[in-house]
């Protein structure tokens, strides 16, 4: 088993500027407590933990021109971008532990820009049970954790979209949805529009999560950067109820370690976002225990018995 590099770096953002329920600020504490560190040592890889970023406090207004927060997800994005960029160049993988998931538009706009520089193809895999693909216009809150996508092909404000000094950070052709089972109105139709890749759970029902994962990962090649974007809401709540926006019917812990295994068995992985933690809403930490331990299989712990 072998991941593309073997020195990471934890990268805390401890804020829920972009959600609609408060308590992911707490996200990074809760994976550090639960082990994070120590488990990703005993799998032989070297482990840096930054701390926590800082940033502006939640102000819990109200959305404005259907932006929530606009201005504080804008600072908190570029000091992600900024922080995962640095680890980039310095030749180590970055896992940011989120935080909201408005977060993954800083993460991957850093890893987009890596990626170009050095003539490597990215591969976005967004795990996560929403599309996070709406835009102001038709968004049905104003959270920010729910426009991600939408910012990193090109649509919303322009402070998001260029955050990282052009735009679009990505090609929609790029991304690979899997678990998607709460999308909007609104965008559903945009994802039609744009022919965003989604493997939804109904898709996942009628082949398999093997299937899917042979599909999501087709043409990642020695040259790819496979960036991960864990939004633990992934999971279904009945092993991961410690998130704020639950929506049953997601993958069980089996499913959702198997993809995580065949993420690990390409080699390809060269950043990851863990976001959405509430811990909060959990009880006795058990959604980052879960989260850490799929984590591990997206790191080679295998459950092969021949390896
Ligand atoms: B997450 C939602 F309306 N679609 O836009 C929205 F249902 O990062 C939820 O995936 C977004 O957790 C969830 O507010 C964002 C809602
Ligand atoms: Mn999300
Ligand atoms: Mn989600
Ligand atoms: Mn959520």
């Amino acid at each position: 088993m072998s991941t593309c590099q073997t020195a990471v770096t934890l990268i805390g953002a401890p804020t829920d500027i972009g959600a609609g329920y408060r308590g992911a600020r707490l996200g990074p504490e809760a994976l550090r407590i639960a082990g994070l560190t120590e488990s990703l040592s005993a799998l032989g890889l070297d482990v840096a933990d930054r701390g926590n970023l800082e940033g502006p406090p939640n102000p819990w207004t109200e959305p404005v021109d259907g932006y929530r927060h606009l201005d504080e997800v804008v600072v908190w994005n570029q000091r992600v971008m900024e922080a995962v960029g640095k680890e980039l160049r310095g030749g180590r993988m970055p896992i940011l532990l989120g935080g909201d998931h408005c977060l993954g538009l800083g993460s991957i706009t850093a890893v987009a820009r890596h990626c170009r520089e050095q003539g490597k193809k990215l591969r976005v895999i967004w795990l996560d049970a929403h599309a996070d693909f709406n835009t102001h216009d038709i968004t049905p809150t104003g959270n920010m954790h729910g426009m991600p996508v939408a910012c990193l092909i090109g649509l919303g404000p322009q402070s998001l979209t260029h955050l990282g000094g052009s735009a679009p950070a990505m090609q929609v052709d790029e991304m690979r949805q899997i678990g998607t089972r709460s999308v909007d109105a609104g965008e559903k139709q945009l994802i039609k529009r744009h022919g965003l890749p989604v493997y939804d759970m109904r898709k996942i029902g009628d082949i398999g999560i093997k299937k899917v994962m042979e599909h999501a990962l087709e043409g990642v090649d020695e040259n790819t950067h496979i960036h991960v974007s864990f939004d633990v809401d992934f999971l279904d709540p009945s092993i991961a109820p410690g998130v704020g926006t639950v929506v049953s019917g997601g993958p069980n812990y089996r499913e959702a370690q198997l993809a995580m295994e065949m993420i690990a068995e390409s080699g390809r992985m060269g950043s990851l976002d863990i976001v959405e933690l509430n811990p909060i809403l959990d009880r006795d930490n058990g959604t980052a225990l879960v989260a850490i331990d799929l984590v591990e299989s997206l790191f080679g712990k295998s459950t092969l018995v021949r390896e």
